[in-house]
């Protein structure tokens, strides 16, 4: 038989020996809260039997909405710990301190609770995206410079899938790993180590709706990956599920590339950098990849406020990069 690796096992063979664990149990308390998460997102269709997410349910209760108790419940597991010195949230406006009450750790956690809202009434597969950095000063509590810190000061990132699996796929710079949930025993297994985007790319991810609000540059890119351009041009099939998460895993195991560009009334595209793109940038650079905002790597750009957008090319090297080639062309 072979092994099985639980991800409490794997994280812990992974730790260095000095390691005094703050990290490890760091990662532990994300996969507790992706399996808190897993159940409520599992049941998310008899809401329409048990009362609407943000209505009254039978009982009376309110029903909280699903991305805002997934943030509830990754703000609390996390809080009272002692490993954090701040938080950032998609869900909430400003950074969260960790109360005096409580210790405060040496690490930041920035995350997307729940990604891909807009497929939960749907039963399409939404996901949670977080990165993790070192606190900049470990003697002061947690200021905005501990936030805002570019994706290549990352020591850690990862996402869960709740798709027809739940999977946590993560990486602390030593590749990336996943792990599936098995609901009779509650803990997630390892199923997908050392993940590698394959060659040659099976897809490219866009919402090519918004063609006619691309710079010319971006027009002519989604030309090249249709295979109208001869030019290495390449043989890929077309997948957009809108669901980032989904369509990052899907292209990580099939190899591709998924982009969000700018477009005329989203200059400065859709996704958010500090919890969405960059952690993904790791990941995908850990997987043999590369991310770009169509000029700059991701992983370079300095955030300048906590939820600041950008366009994204993230997936295979070769083809991100001539993403990067027509929007330098274009001047
Ligand atoms: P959200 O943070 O409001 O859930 O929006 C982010 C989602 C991503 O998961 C996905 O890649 C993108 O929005 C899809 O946007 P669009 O519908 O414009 O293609
Ligand atoms: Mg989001």
């Amino acid at each position: 038989m072979s092994t099985v690796y639980t991800i409490e096992r794997f994280i812990l063979e992974q730790q260095p020996d000095y390691a005094r664990g703050e990290f490890t149990n760091l990662l532990y308390d994300i996969a507790l809260s992706a399996k808190i998460i897993a159940s409520k997102t599992n049941k998310a269709g008899l809401v329409q039997i048990l009362g609407e997410a943000g209505g009254t349910n039978i009982q009376g209760e309110d029903q909280q909405k699903l991305d805002v108790y997934a943030d509830s419940i990754i703000m609390r597991m996390c809080d009272h710990t002692g490993r954090l010195c701040a938080m950032a949230s998609e869900e909430q406006e400003e950074f969260i301190t960790i109360p005096d009450r409580f210790k405060k750790g040496n690490y930041v956690l920035v995350y997307d609770p729940l990604d891909g809202s807009s497929n939960i009434d749907v039963n399409v597969s939404i996901g949670t995206i977080f990165g993790i950095f070192r606190c900049v000063d470990w003697n002061l509590r947690g200021r905005v410079e501990d936030i805002l810190q570019p994706g290549r000061k990352m020591v850690a990132a990862g996402y869960v899938l709740y798709g027809s699996s739940t999977m946590l796929v993560y990486s602390t710079g030593q590749g990336v790993h996943g792990f599936t949930l098995n609901p009779e025993l509650g803990e997630f297994l390892l199923s997908h180590p050392h993940m590698r985007l394959p060659e040659p790319p099976a897809y490219y991810s866009v919402n090519g709706s918004y063609f006619h609000r691309w710079s010319p540059g971006t027009q002519k890119y989604l030309r090249w990956l249709q295979g109208e351009i001869e030019e290495e041009t390449p043989n890929l099939s077309s997948r957009y599920i809108g669901s980032l998460v989904a369509d990052f895993h899907r292209n990580i195991l099939r190899g591709g590339v998924f982009a969000y560009p700018a477009e005329t009334l989203k200059p400065e595209g859709k996704l958010r950098l500090l919890y969405e793109a960059a952690p993904l940038a790791y990941l995908i650079q850990q997987a043999g990849g590369h991310a770009s905002d169509g000029v700059r790597p991701i992983l370079d750009i300095e955030p300048q406020e906590i939820h600041q957008r950008t366009p994204l090319f993230i997936g295979n090297s070769r083809l991100v990069q001539k993403a990067e080639q027509f929007i330098r062309e274009e001047g």
